[in-house]
């Protein structure tokens, strides 16, 4: 028994952007079971309830010390009646009947599986499981077609699964580097995503591309896309080598590669969009318009209150691909 007197509460921002963010986490099974959650929702097509739980397990990572009994989270902000549940069952039982309940269940497998393919969303996994499809093989088998993107995720499944090392995300940013410079010198490339923000590893790499000259940047996608492709393997190119299994090393692996080019006027808030995580971004908008009533978007920052306000006046950019690559290429 924990004398109330000798419970530490915690006191944590309610926006997470107003919240110091690290990479420590003494929760790991309270908010690996409110991910779980979240993905569950998230996957069901219920957005509200995924930001809910995302909203829980992220004032969870924000406490300095790990939880022994849900007196300490009174008054913490975004822990809902749900998400305290799910707390309380697992602190009090050791697991939560519900979270264990959603892993086992053949619905959410199905749609972890489906939807760990590239190019593959919530909504075309449904789809496929309405049609009898649960697994990878069961997909093989049944000739629905494939778009290209998802005939490359599903041919590099094992290797997109895995996670990306910082040393691989840095590989890559050579190449990527590389190809950016050879087709417009001067260009400028900027990790971003989770790698940014300190993360030893991720499930793709993030890059922002951009040149010190405003509209230098215009066209440049297409021509990054053939110099890679024309270089490196690419997600769709026809594979012909095989991965030289017997020596233990396998010399080529897919990563999954995220890029993003921003004019040079704009690359500031591309930079602070694309850093994320995608909670600490929602948030991040939520407190700009509802504290400062301030519109702030990867393109630009601006006031609600002034008439003449800025407009989103470039389309995002933003290509999504997977680069095989390997140690000696
Ligand atoms: N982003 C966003 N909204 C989206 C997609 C992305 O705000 N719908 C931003 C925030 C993300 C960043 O872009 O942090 C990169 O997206 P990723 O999905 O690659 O996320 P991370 O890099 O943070 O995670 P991981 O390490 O799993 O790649
Ligand atoms: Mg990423």
């Amino acid at each position: 028994q924990i004398d109330e007197a000798e419970v530490v509460a915690f006191s944590v921002p309610s926006y997470a952007c107003l919240r110091r963010t690290t990479l420590d986490n003494h929760n790991p099974v309270l908010t690996d079971a409110l991910s779980l959650l979240a993905e569950n929702a998230e996957l069901s097509d219920e957005d509200g309830r995924g930001v809910a739980f995302r909203r829980a397990a992220a004032v969870l990572k924000a406490l300095p010390e790990p939880v022994t009994g849900v007196t300490q989270l009174r008054g913490l902000p975004c822990l809902g009646g749900h998400s305290l549940r799910v707390i309380r069952d697992i602190l009090e039982n050791g697991a939560s009947s519900e979270v264990e309940f959603t892993k086992q269940s053949e619905r959410f497998k199905a749609l972890k599986v489906l939807t760990d393919i590239f190019g593959v969303g919530a909504k075309t996994a449904e789809r496929w499981i309405r049609d009898g499809i649960h697994s990878l093989h069961q997909l093989q088998e049944s000739g629905q077609t494939l778009n290209r993107a998802q005939q490359a995720g599903l041919e590099h499944y094992d290797d997109l699964k895995q996670p990306v090392t910082k040393a691989e995300a840095d590989a890559i940013g050579e190449i990527v580097e590389e190809a950016v410079v050879s087709v417009l010198p001067g260009a400028q490339i900027t990790l971003i995503g989770g790698f940014r923000r300190g993360k030893l590893t991720g499930h793709d790499v993030d890059f922002l591309i951009t040149h010190p000259e405003e509209g230098r940047e215009v066209g440049l996608m297409p021509k990054v896309v053939s110099w890679l492709e024309s270089q490196v393997k690419l997600s769709g190119t026809k594979q012909t080598e095989n991965t030289p299994e017997d020596t233990g090393h396998r010399r080529w692996r897919a990563v999954r590669v995220d890029l993003v080019v921003s004019p040079i006027s704009q690359f500031a808030f591309a930079l602070l969009g694309w850093t994320g995580s995608k909670l600490f971004e929602r948030e991040l908008r939520r407190w700009a318009g509802h504290e400062k009533a301030m519109s702030l978007s990867s393109h630009a920052l601006y006031d609600n209150k002034q008439v003449n306000t800025l407009h989103y006046a470039v389309l995002p950019k933003r290509v999504f691909f997977v680069i095989v690559a390997g140690k000696n290429p």
